[in-house]
């Protein structure tokens, strides 16, 4: 199923994430019959028309997605569902899961330190899902908030485990760690404001059966 170049006749504005969700995201859009015209990896540019004249695309950070959505900044978003736990933003409807750009948040540690007792020192880009995690195990914990490079905290004494995404698990291999739980399972949304999706019902709709049929597709 493709979108029918006449579907879209207000502009709408989906926000994708940069980087590996958006190679994902595009080949997805692509077989839903959208492209979004003159990207490059290289290019600078931020903001793209595509192949249906009242649809633009904007590229922005993985964790400003919500933010551009829930201001209505743009209309849509996609982004990781990491993301969508750990933002404060609740003006938009979590629609679609895309099934990309899939990894694991985990717990982790140094090998052979999996002795973790009712007290534990966490270093982790996601503090709120942290917490909410170990408050449920019952385990007392001190979240150590980093931007990023988590591995190097349980190495250097600054905490007792991390939380963070694992794909390969090389990451964690390479610097000496090993995963010990699995918080949740990641992958990309499809988000709607809530205002866009009340004015423009039909065509966001529209939009969201085409991207289902191509992901069952
Ligand atoms: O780089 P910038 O700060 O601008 O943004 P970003 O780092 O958030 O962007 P990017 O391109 O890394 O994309 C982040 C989003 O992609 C996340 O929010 C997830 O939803 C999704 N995603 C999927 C991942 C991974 N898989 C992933 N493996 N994001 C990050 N990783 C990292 C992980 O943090 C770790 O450093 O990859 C490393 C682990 O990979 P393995 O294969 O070694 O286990
Ligand atoms: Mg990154």
């Amino acid at each position: 199923m493709k979108l029918n170049k006449s579907t879209i006749s207000s502009n709408l504005t989906l926000a994708i994430a940069k980087g590996r969700i958006f190679e994902e995201a595009q080949g997805l859009l692509e077989r839903s019959g959208i492209k979004i015209l003159d990207y490059s990896s290289k290019s600078r540019k931020l903001t793209f028309e595509t192949n249906h004249k009242n649809l633009q695309v904007l590229v922005v950070r993985a964790g400003d997605v919500p933010t551009y959505v829930d201001h209505g900044a743009a209309d849509m978003g996609i982004t990781g569902k990491d993301v969508l736990l750990e933002t404060s933003a609740k003006n938009f409807y979590e629609i679609l899961d895309l099934g990309i750009s899939k990894c694991r948040m985990m717990v982790a540690c140094r090998q052979g330190h999996n002795n973790v007792g009712i007290t534990t020192r966490v270093a982790t880009k996601y503090p709120k899902v942290s917490k909410q995690y170990f408050l449920k195990k019952g385990v007392q914990a001190e979240i150590i908030k980093l931007s990023g490079s988590m591995e190097l905290a349980p190495t250097l004494g600054l905490a007792d485990q991390i939380v963070d995404l694992v794909d390969t698990g090389i990451t964690l291999r390479e610097n000496g760690l090993e995963a010990t739980d699995l918080v949740f399972d990641v992958s990309s949304y499809l988000i709607v404001n809530k205002s866009s999706m009340r004015i423009f019902r039909e065509k966001i709709q529209d939009f969201i059966r085409v991207l289902d049929s191509s992901l069952r597709g």
